[in-house]
């Protein structure tokens, strides 16, 4: 196929409720939403990357120029057989993961309308439904902390991630451990320990967590190996994994156990499933993280989630933990064993309220072949 035309819409979206990392507190989320057409169709993807560069490198601002002024050219002058090729045909682009990862998503979309199946049959997953748990942000005292997970285990969600970071660890994971003997909980740090600080952390090995998830930095794999290697409990790497060369190293030299996979994060879906691919191969768990999805980005996780690999719970909620009014017509909806339901519709199985795309967008542009293509 022949893309035609790219809508980019930049929204700031307010969230129900702040949400604070050991990198900053947010009350709104930035995403892009990307319309991309052809023969007629047009299919959606979600860009992940946020208002600043706190979790990673890339922003709405960066994706944003990458895909009209490097990403747009290169999809305009291919002809594309299917969205496989994307990771290819956008490698002379170095970096800028998310704002592949975003415009690939949209050609999965289109792809599946065109064909008439669904996202997670193209990527080969089977489940109907996907277990989830919810991605509890740092509150202002334990006290505080343990209220909002009670709110969130009444809601129904069976796994709890809190996020933690210097100075708010030991302290914060204890009370909800002794709060919640028994449930299924792990801990966030987002890259803010050192070696050296990370020594605080020791006492969470003995608090029966899932796994700890990105202690030290981003751009450190033989840290957590050595970290990992004065563990019980299992380290999982989120930042740590941009693609599969990083995967495949980080199991090889045991910087963890667990991946958290982000399609966002590694360039697009067709990594993500290589990368679980590789974890399986290796009997390595793997579960599907966040990054606060609107609709779009969530029915792409939803069927991710549906393969094999992905054993533990994902950072994948219900539409409300996020927002009021989300942009897609479908509304997620946790299931009373944790669960939501994955799409069966076409493509990503979602459509655009475009009164609320509207109402959220703080942007717009319209690029078409013709703007590029000089002939
Ligand atoms: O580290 O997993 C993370 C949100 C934004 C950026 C990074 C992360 C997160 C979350 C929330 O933890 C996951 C979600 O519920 O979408
Ligand atoms: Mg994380």
């Amino acid at each position: 196929m022949k893309i035609t035309k790219l809508a980019l819409h930049h929204l700031s979206m307010p969230l129900v409720s702040p949400f604070e990392t050991s990198f900053g507190r947010a009350e709104e989320r930035e995403s892009i939403i990307i319309e991309a057409s052809a023969e007629g169709i047009s299919g959606l993807g979600e860009c992940v990357a946020d208002r600043d560069p706190g979790y990673a490198y890339e922003t709405s601002g960066t994706a944003w120029l990458i895909l009209q002024e490097f990403i747009a050219p290169l999809i305009f002058s291919a002809e594309i057989s299917s969205p496989q090729d994307i990771p290819e045909l956008l490698s002379p682009i170095r970096g800028h993961p998310m704002a592949k990862a975003g415009l690939e998503m949209a050609l999965w979309d289109l792809t599946g309308k065109m064909e008439g199946v669904s996202l997670q049959a193209m990527l080969g997953g089977k489940r109907k439904t996907v277990p989830v748990g919810v991605s509890v942000g740092l509150q202002s005292c334990p006290e505080e902390l343990v209220e909002v997970v009670n709110a969130y285990l009444a809601d129904g969600y069976q796994r709890i991630k809190i996020k933690i970071k210097p100075g708010r660890d030991v302290g914060d994971t204890v009370a909800v451990r002794l709060a919640y003997t028994d449930i299924l909980l792990q801990v966030d740090a987002n890259s803010s320990y050192t070696l050296d600080s990370a020594q605080s952390l020791l006492p969470l090995d003995d608090m029966d967590l899932l796994l700890i998830e990105q202690p030290l930095a981003e751009d450190d794999l033989w840290d957590h190996r050595t970290l990992q290697s004065s563990l019980k409990t299992p380290l999982c790497l989120d930042e740590s994994i941009v693609s599969l060369r990083h995967a495949r190293q980080a199991l090889e030299m045991t910087a963890c156990r667990i991946v958290n996979i982000k399609a966002g994060r590694v360039g697009g879906l067709t990594n993500a499933v290589k990368i679980h691919n590789l974890c399986i191969s290796k009997g390595i768990p793997v579960w599907c993280g966040g990054m606060l999805e609107t609709g779009v980005g969530r029915a792409a996780n939803l069927a991710l989630a549906s393969l094999p690999g992905f054993t533990l719970p994902g950072d994948i909620s219900a539409s409300n933990r996020y927002y009021r009014q989300d942009i897609t017509n479908e509304i997620f909806a946790l299931n009373p064993d944790s669960s939501i339901t994955v799409p069966e519709g076409a493509g990503l199985g979602v459509s655009i309220n475009r009164d609320a795309l509207d109402k959220n967008c703080i942007r717009k542009v319209i690029l078409t072949a013709e703007d590029y293509i000089c002939e």
